[in-house]
């Protein structure tokens, strides 16, 4: 260090002294490493009084909360060589120790004085070694981390020695053009049907499916066999289905009857919802008054995934994690336990096992819902702690920013996230999240499809997943894995059009699932679920946010603090529980 850092560092303590700013010696030595420590100082300070709570202490918790760029990136690379927190908030606590300018401007001493005093550094050398002070008590910190790290809670992260490998497959951003108009819905229900009917042709039985219109041109009985979107669906007074099929040709009576699936469990029929694309077989009788006839079903099926999918594994040994609905801003907020993910992922919780699962993440997909957003429903105002929509990501800044480089966060928008509510959904805009992509955030339409090592996940918020709820007999918002499965058979996100879900009329439909994925991910109903479906890993997140007034008007009780992460190379999955001792 020499002299004109020195009168650098002085003068930095100075300007600050005057603004009635304190500072920790981390925080000074932080800013001592920018490339120009002068201009960030100021800009420090016109920002910082606009802090919520801001007390007087510009700590590196504080630093964290502003947007300067320059500072973000350089407290990026110190989370990967922290500094124990602990000796901060010592610091801070202990009066002795802080530098307490604000009553230093009381006393009669000179300002530089008392802060050499707090500073513990000698008049004599404040000139070429006084940072080095600061500097090799940092270092010894370092040591002293490195060298307990050392012993048995040692925190080597493989997935730091692994590049990224990721591709987006898709991604709705900026392809959602649409006048809201009647023939874009129109536009989109053909492509949702040409789509379905390539998928469904891909089934070995569907060989010889015939337009309706030729069906209904039939005068005399005869065996068929065609597909089509379900208009209508209704059970008659015995009991059977009765469905109204169309295509882009006309409309076909199906009686499906209520005994044609020898099952025990719960029924394809009964699992049936409007909109969906099925094949039948059966036998047509055309009817003699010149009305329409009707085809007797033999056997019928939806799309479905092939029962021998064998899905794409990683090479390298590292894993995903699976989060969503932080809902950060909200008064619910958990903070303390999504922290506590926050230092697990750095490597500070748990044991050796838990140490070790976090040694291979490379990936997080925070599957929508970060913040709380404003005005997403009625009276949400009162359950906010932040109803600043540039706050909240200010707060979440707080915590992205203290995940370690090396892993990549994906960041899809739900219905919280200041976007339109519809879907498909576009990312969250720059303008809200600058700071996101200074740390490389990948923000995400709603749904995406994203590669990692090889590896496709299908993320998707949830939202289709109320209507699959309130319209299929025994599934309910506890049992989230039994929904996505029913999105997988119907090989759509929202297969009912016209309930409470909100569509986006564009002219491609994004949510049909044309290439099956290796890991399912959804978020939304707030309770954690895990399963597979035909080797289709299926994973929707817990939260992070208790239970709200809106909440429990559905009667919802949400799973907090669970994170499941998935191994790339195995696709078995680990549910940590961050409320428990881990
Ligand atoms: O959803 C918060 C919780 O409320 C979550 O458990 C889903 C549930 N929820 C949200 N909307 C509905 C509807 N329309 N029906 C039933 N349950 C619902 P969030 O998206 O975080 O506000
Ligand atoms: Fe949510
Ligand atoms: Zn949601």
């Amino acid at each position: 260090m020499n002299q004109k850092n020195a009168v650098l560092k002085s003068q930095l303590i100075n300007f600050l002294v005057e603004a009635g700013i304190n500072i920790t010696p981390k925080t000074l030595e932080l800013i001592l490493t920018l490339d120009s420590p002068q201009l960030s100082v100021e800009k420090i300070v016109k920002e910082i009084n606009f802090l919520p709570n801001f007390n007087g202490a510009l700590t590196v918790d504080i630093l964290k909360k502003l947007s300067v760029k320059e500072i973000q990136k350089v407290l990026k690379r110190d989370v990967l060589n922290p500094i124990p927190k602990l000796d901060e908030s010592r610091d801070l606590s202990r009066k002795e120790n802080s530098l307490d300018f604000n009553s230093e401007i009381k006393s009669s001493q000179s300002k530089s004085q008392l802060v050499r005093e707090r500073l513990k550094l000698p008049k004599n050398k404040l000139s070429s070694s006084d940072s080095n002070d600061i500097n090799s008590e940092a270092k010894k910190n370092d040591v002293r981390i490195n060298s307990s790290a050392k012993s048995s809670l040692s925190f080597k992260p493989d997935a730091k020695d692994y590049d990224f490998d990721y591709r987006i497959l898709k991604d709705p951003t900026g392809k959602l053009y649409t006048n809201g108009a009647y023939e874009d819905f129109y536009d989109m229900t053909t492509d949702k049907y040409n789509t379905l009917k390539n998928l469904m042709k891909k089934r070995p039985e569907v060989l010889s499916a015939v337009d309706i219109k030729r069906i209904n041109r039939l005068t005399n009985s005869a065996e068929v066999s065609t597909m089509g979107l379900i208009k209508s669906i209704r059970t008659t007074k015995n009991d059977n289905f009765l469905l109204v099929l169309e295509d882009l040709t006309g409309e076909l009576n199906v009686l499906i009857n209520k005994d044609i699936e020898n099952k025990n469990d719960l029924k394809t029929i009964e699992r049936t919802v409007c909109d969906q694309m099925i094949y039948i077989e059966g036998n047509y009788k055309p009817s003699d008054q010149g009305k329409q006839g009707i085809v007797f079903v033999n056997s019928f099926t939806k799309i479905d995934i092939p029962t021998d999918f064998k899905p794409n594994t990683s090479i390298d040994p590292i894993s995903i994690a699976l989060i969503s609905d932080t809902h950060i801003g909200s008064r619910e907020f958990e903070e303390s336990l999504f922290r506590r993910f926050i230092e697990f992922l750095n490597g500070n919780v748990g044991n050796k096992n838990i140490r070790s699962i976090a040694e291979r993440i490379k990936y997080i997909i925070i599957n929508g819902d970060l913040v709380d957003g404003i005005g997403v429903y009625p009276n949400q105002f009162d359950d906010l702690l932040i109803p600043d929509i540039y706050q909240q990501y200010t707060k979440s800044m707080e915590f992205l920013s203290d995940i370690p480089e090396y892993i990549k966060i994906f960041y899809v928008s739900g219905n919280h996230e200041p976007v339109r509510n519809a879907i498909p959904r576009p990312a969250v805009p720059k303008q809200y999240c600058q700071e996101f992509f200074d740390i490389d955030v990948q923000c995400l339409g709603n749904p995406s499809l994203i590669n990692t090592h090889g590896v496709n996940t299908l993320i998707y918020h949830g939202e289709g997943m109320h209507d699959l709820n309130m319209l299929i007999p025994n599934l309910d918002i506890n049992k989230p894995v039994e929904a996505m499965k029913e999105f997988l058979i119907s090989r759509h996100l929202a297969p009912v059009f016209g309930e409470k879900t909100q569509l986006a009329p564009v002219s491609k439909d994004w949510l049909i699932i044309d290439s099956i994925p290796d890991i399912f991910h959804t978020g939304h109903v707030h309770i954690n679920g895990y399963g597979k479906y035909r080797n289709v890993s299926l994973i929707n997140s817990g939260c992070f946010q208790a239970q709200t007034d809106f909440m429990r008007s559905f009667g919802i009780v949400p799973t907090i603090g669970i994170v499941p992460i998935v191994e790339l190379d195995t696709l078995k999955p680990q549910i940590l529980d961050f409320k428990k001792q881990i």
